[in-house]
């Protein structure tokens, strides 16, 4: 954390900022090891301070050694965090533009001899490249959701001709990756089969799966903090030729990513290496979505694999790499991978068989 505090410090250096709040929990979590509800950092160029409330000063305490945890009493964070700045002789404060709502800016008018300064993307920036602590916790994120996967495959064969709905399975995969350590989901896991596979953000329902369906399985549990991220798509009973050109053209695609990624290439450039083998297939217009987002303590990060990414791949940034093709009335396939950029290539995460898993 103390880098992390030193990375933010030469930011706010950069920006000529005296002083900095950062009101997003994740970007807290990040600076100060808090992982709480309810906090607002104020850093100086001297000291840092975590304000919050009752509830969490005993946590706050074992969570952020390196802060001044500070009760916000009846002030709120923010009247706190003002009487802080005033007493350490502060005049400018940076603040991050994006969680700060209309009302809370009208607050800080209130306090209008401090000049606020709107920043943005401040942590987030720093949160691109994860260090070895980071990955740690991703890779074993990631590893419980490959074990979910195992495990879930294991069931359907069992149990999908006694009427398995997508919800048993989105509840299976949860439970699986609960007793194996996650904290939780890192999103609302979609469990989507047949002519539903298609709609890419589906919502698991009561339906069961039959011969024909195409199963998209797209879940992800977080550890410490940090979240998972992975896609597999099966099919129920002997695929047709429609069944594997549309999975061999998903697969190549994904596979072609995975081998062209390195640092230095955009994100555009990447994305477009799997939009062109979908594209040649014939499927281009049912790969709608990006080929891949970051993922740390948020599920989605910046930097994308997409067609507007002008950004540049670097050593430590963490990303899925997930090409889809969708097809109204008939079914999806998605595949799923999260990875590691090194100095030379890629370190996969994921390690969920893609062959077609075939169910009968
Ligand atoms: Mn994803």
């Amino acid at each position: 954390m103390d880098q992390r505090l030193q990375k933010l410090r030469a930011q706010m250096a950069a920006l000529k900022l005296e002083s900095m709040m950062v009101a997003n929990l994740t970007n807290i979590r990040y600076i100060s090891g808090f992982a709480g509800s309810n906090a607002l950092l104020l850093v100086t160029t001297e000291k840092q301070y975590l304000i919050t409330d009752f509830r969490y000063i005993e946590q706050a305490t074992g969570q952020c050694p390196n802060f001044e945890i500070v009760n916000q009493e009846q002030k709120g964070t923010l009247g706190k965090a003002m009487e802080i700045a005033e007493h350490d002789g502060i005049k400018n404060i940076g603040f991050e533009s994006d969680y700060t709502n209309y009302s809370t800016y009208v607050e800080y008018e209130k306090y209008n001899h401090f000049t606020f300064v709107p920043t943005k993307d401040v942590v987030e920036n720093l949160r691109q490249i994860k260090d070895a602590e980071e990955i740690k916790k991703l890779e074993e994120a990631e590893r419980i959701g490959d074990l979910a996967f195992s495990k879930i495959i294991s069931l359907i064969t069992m149990e999908y001709k006694n009427g398995l709905t997508e919800t048993d399975i989105a509840l299976e995969l949860e439970r699986i990756m609960r007793m194996n350590g996650a904290s939780g989901t890192s999103f609302s896991s979609i469990v989507a089969a047949g002519a539903k596979s298609s709609l890419c953000h589906a919502v698991p329902g009561r339906e069961t799966l039959n011969v024909g369906d195409f199963v998209v399985m797209d879940f992800g549990c977080r550890y410490e903090g940090y979240c998972s991220d992975m896609t597999r798509t099966i099919v129920i009973g002997k695929p047709n030729e429609k069944h594997q050109k549309i999975y061999q053209t998903v697969l190549k695609a994904q596979l072609a990513a995975l081998d062209a990624i390195k640092p230095g290439l955009k994100g555009k450039e990447v994305d477009a290496i799997a939009r062109n083998i979908i594209k040649d297939a014939g499927y281009g217009e049912y790969f709608g979505h990006g080929l891949g987002h970051s993922v740390g303590l948020d599920i989605h990060e910046n930097p994308r694999f997409s067609s507007a990414e002008e950004k540049v791949i670097e050593p430590g940034m963490v990303l899925t790499v997930e090409p889809g093709i969708y097809v109204p009335g008939f079914g999806g396939v998605r595949i799923e991978d999260m990875v590691v950029v090194t100095k030379t290539g890629i370190k996969n995460l994921t390690h969920s068989p893609k062959e077609l898993i075939v169910i009968e």
